[in-house]
């Protein structure tokens, strides 16, 4: 019986063992190489003009990699061959860290997996225009079997958060696709997102790093330093991208398992139990949208000790659950990373 025990746990173990690790599928570190350290081999090689690529010490996390494209008949990229498992079916993860000094062309391209011209790219990830375009500061975009919002191809996104990646100082840039939604972030939030259903193709064209190549021909060349790219074959959850962005909210719980994991509660207090700590959890009514109908029961409980609208915690509700709503005002509660009914 104790043989037949141990066999299953170890059969339990192996099995989530191949799962975590058949979803990371490429990961770049640039510690003074371009080696890929998943299990799936996806090295890169110099693309273009490999002078004026080089390993800065002081990436991001430890060593990263700079592009320092001066000339658009010679912009420098590295590149990965195409393989079966950079050919996700369904779903993937695009994630980067991103020190963005400029660009040469409308864009900047992270990843870019696609022929260098004439047709969309199987999916991507870039930056757009820095300023001098009505997007914003730098927007950006990811895509699947297509470009950008202004491709008649684009399955999506391109919106752009008025606010935009910061020029000069270290982003975490991702999108990922599940299949049905394709989802934007910077620094660890979902900043845009966007319904498609599809599978993502599969063309067999390289993937490309630092470049962008449109069906026109231009390219669009990153200036910077890239660290720590990495391609899921699963679409990562919210709290899985905010974990990733270290972005720790410093109550010592990991995203996945914290109730509100962009606000420290180490309390982790839920008292209406449906899976979004107090701390985050303003929406009293539970149809997962916090308004006007839950300030009126805010409102009918005010200097009381109710347990839900206490948000803090403090055995009363006043003025600073008050502030707390307000802060979650026209949004849903959390966001948690326990599974729950406002998915
Ligand atoms: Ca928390
Ligand atoms: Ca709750
Ligand atoms: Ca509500
Ligand atoms: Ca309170």
């Amino acid at each position: 019986m104790k043989i037949l025990v141990c066999v299953a746990i170890g059969i339990v173990l192996l099995f989530e063992f191949q799962v975590a690790q058949a979803e990371l599928v490429m990961h770049l570190e640039f510690e003074g190489d371009l080696e890929d350290t998943s299990d799936f081999g996806n090295n890169a090689i110099i693309g273009n003009s490999g002078q004026l690529i080089s390993f800065e010490p002081n990436g991001r996390i430890g060593t990263a990699l700079r592009f320092a494209g001066v000339d658009a008949s010679a912009p420098p990229w590295i590149e990965v061959a195409s393989s079966s498992s950079l050919s996700p079916g369904s779903a993937i993860t695009m994630a980067a860290w991103v020190f963005k000094t400029g660009q040469i062309g409308g864009n900047a391209g992270i990843f870019f997996k696609g022929n260098l011209v004439g047709v969309q790219p199987d999916w991507q990830l870039g930056l757009d225009h820095d300023g001098v375009s009505n997007f914003g500061p730098i927007s950006g975009f990811g895509a699947v079997n297509g470009c950008g919002i202004a491709c008649s191809e684009a399955i999506a996104v391109a919106p752009l958060d008025a606010n935009g990646v910061p020029m000069d100082e270290w982003s975490h840039f991702a999108a990922t696709y599940d299949g049905q939604i394709l989802k934007l972030y910077i620094d660890g939030r979902v900043i845009a997102s966007d319904e498609h259903f599809d599978t993502i193709e599969q063309t067999g064209a390289p993937l490309y790093i630092g470049n962008r190549f449109l069906p026109s021909g231009n390219v669009g060349s990153f200036q910077g330093l890239f660290d720590d790219l990495r391609v899921y074959d699963v679409a990562l959850s919210e709290a899985e991208l905010w974990e990733l962005a270290l972005n720790d909210d410093g109550d010592g719980i990991a995203a996945i398992n914290d109730n509100c994991f962009i606000v420290s509660n180490p309390s982790q207090r839920d008292t209406d139990a449906d899976s979004f700590g107090n701390a985050c959890d303003a929406d009293l009514n539970n149809d997962c949208i916090v308004n006007i109908v839950d300030l009126g029961i805010l409102r009918s409980v005010f200097f009381t000790n109710d347990p839900d609208a206490d948000f803090n915690g403090d055995g009363v509700v006043n003025v600073v659950d008050l502030g707390i709503m307000r802060s979650l005002f026209s949004s849903p509660p959390g966001p948690s990373g326990i599974p729950n009914n406002c998915g």
